[in-house]
């Protein structure tokens, strides 16, 4: 393990903040996405109202109480907090010339307050998050002018924290549109808000990822020329991809659903669209809009380090009317036999973390930064206010040694762990609070009640010693 070795946190601005509406904030469409419930897909629907959704709209008020929450995370000897900042509060309409001074005053407090305890802010640019005005006057990411209108924001924050900040990421987990059949994602990466079925789906998610890609170079470029000591990193979903039997047909399904999915890694870091890619635009008379000086671009703004989240692997079987797999998504997904789920059906693989690390390291030879891994779960708060959540310290503790293998064993460079939510908050999948991944408790309910009240779980404990012996000691 390095010495510098960055354990920390993660979370991301709208899942904790609140104040949705506070201090000039604009709408973002994280406060016009419907709270779902187990099985009920989360997206933007027509007339939705700013806010309505308990309680995703209050989060968990991190706005006001980040002193408290910084401290405790300083308590367990975080070196880097992990968070977004959230576009709509600088930028609040997003096509704006002038930034709005209170938003840029608030990351001002929250990140002097996380280097008064020496804790790095890493800091992510576009959190499943964006100015809901884009989505409606623009339709998000599908226009070209959004590019503009990031890289302004992007080199306002740059400028604004570039001698507070020094880690950066891009777009958070860029690569899960690749299901563009789901609502929730096309409009959390994308602010896509697309009618269930559109025939225009996929080609749209490509156009709009594209736009995305070419922001990301230049921000990465932009970033580069405001302080070339900045490290700016992509973010991508890890979700490696296995066969289920040893069929070769069943191999490459499992091939082609990575190459599916990771794409987006190969542009990022390579500065090129792989082969395969260009290939499948042709055969489906795709022809997004993809400039010479878009090309020049991706090759100029490669990435400094590759972010990643990991929670669990996919395992597919080829397909007997598709000779071409391509992976739609989580829905053409298996269940492997070898792997257990969690409360909310997503497999829980160690091994995974390893395989996938391993991956990156193989096809990109980049620095690894695992910024979010954890485990959504009930809690139970006994009557003397302690939370025993062994199956969570069982969880992290699997994964992170996991991640040693591949360091130790493996030769694989990883910069830093950030668990998720190292502090409850909304979960992004289900706009509730009740799948909680935090080592600090907060006591709130699905319908927004509770005191708001921190408590420190067993796994707060088990984090800090973990911090404390450089993760000798798990
Ligand atoms: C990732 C997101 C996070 C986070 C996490 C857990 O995909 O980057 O924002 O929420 O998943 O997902 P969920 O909250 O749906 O359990």
């Amino acid at each position: 393990m390095r010495k510098d070795f960055l354990w920390g946190g993660a979370v991301a601005a709208h899942q904790l903040e609140g104040a949705w509406n506070v201090d000039g904030k604009g709408v973002s469409i994280a406060d016009v996405m419907t709270a779902a419930k187990h099985g009920v897909e989360r997206q933007i629907t027509a007339g939705v109202q700013p806010g309505a959704y308990y309680p995703n709209h209050q989060g968990i008020d991190f706005y006001h109480q980040y002193p408290t929450d910084i401290k405790l995370m300083a308590e367990m000897g975080f070196k880097t907090f992990r968070t977004s900042i959230a576009w709509s509060r600088i930028f609040p309409q997003g096509d704006e010339v002038e930034p709005n001074e209170a938003g840029l005053a608030f990351y001002d407090r929250l990140f002097a307050t996380c280097l008064k305890y020496g804790i790095q802010p890493m800091i992510t640019l576009s959190h499943f998050e964006m100015p809901y005005h884009l989505v409606e006057a623009y339709g998000g990411w599908r226009d070209r002018r959004l590019i503009d209108f990031f890289l302004h924001f992007a080199k306002t924050v740059f400028k604004r924290y570039q001698h507070q900040v020094k880690y950066w990421m891009t777009f958070n987990e860029i690569n899960n549109q690749t299901d563009y059949t789901k609502a929730f994602f096309m409009a959390t990466n994308s602010g896509l808000v697309l009618k269930p079925d559109d025939p225009q789906a996929e080609a749209l998610m490509y156009q709009a990822a594209h736009y995305e890609l070419v922001a990301s170079a230049k921000a990465v470029q932009l970033g580069h020329q405001i302080n070339s000591a900045f490290q700016i990193g992509n973010m991508i979903n890890m979700t490696p991809i296995y066969p289920l039997t040893a069929k070769p047909a069943d191999q490459l399904a499992a091939q082609k659903a990575m190459q599916t999915r990771y794409w987006y890694t190969d542009v990022q870091t390579l500065g090129t669209y792989p082969n395969y890619m260009e290939a499948y635009f042709k055969r489906q008379n795709y022809r997004p809009d993809i400039t010479a000086a878009d090309r020049a671009a991706l090759q100029a703004g490669t990435v400094d380090y590759i972010g990643l989240s990991y929670y669990n692997s996919f395992t597919v079987k080829a397909q007997t009317n598709q000779p071409e797999y391509r992976f739609l998504g989580e829905q053409a997904t298996v269940a492997n036999p070898y792997v257990q789920a969690s409360d909310w059906g997503w497999s829980v693989d160690p091994d995974g973390l390893r395989y996938g690390l391993n991956w990156l390291n193989d096809h990109y030879h980049k620095p690894l930064m695992i910024v979010e891994n954890g485990l959504g779960a009930v809690d139970q708060v006994t009557a003397d206010h302690q939370i025993h959540d062994d199956y969570r310290i069982a969880y992290l503790k699997a994964h992170i040694q996991a991640m040693k293998t591949a360091i130790e064993v493996d030769g694989v460079d990883v910069m830093g762990y950030t668990p998720w939510g190292c502090i409850d908050l909304i979960s992004a999948g289900t706009g509730q609070m009740s799948k909680r991944y935090g080592m600090i408790y907060v006591d709130q309910d699905d319908h927004g009640h509770g005191s708001l009240r921190r408590l420190k779980k067993d796994s707060f404990y088990w984090y800090q010693h973990v911090i404390a012996t450089n993760g000798q000691d798990l």
